[in-house]
């Protein structure tokens, strides 16, 4: 098991917080998300390994940007 932060930038509102929520927590081995609205943070626990890749482009299919590890 692994917990991550990453800096993720398009985020402006509830809105955003939940559908960044879903769509990280939809992947394979993600157990638990939490997100920081105002520092634009995304805290991801893992049960395995998730590829950076893999969460980057399931968020940027809804319009945001995950820019790497804090
Ligand atoms: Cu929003």
């Amino acid at each position: 098991m692994a917990e991550k932060v990453f800096k993720v930038e398009g985020m402006t509102c509830k809105h955003c917080v939940n559908t960044v929520k879903r769509v990280l927590f939809a992947l394979e081995g993600v157990s638990h998300v939490e997100v920081s609205l105002e520092e634009g943070k995304v805290y991801v626990r893992m049960e395995r390994e998730v590829p950076f890749h893999i969460m980057k482009s399931a968020l940027e299919e809804w319009g945001y940007r995950m820019v790497g590890e804090v």
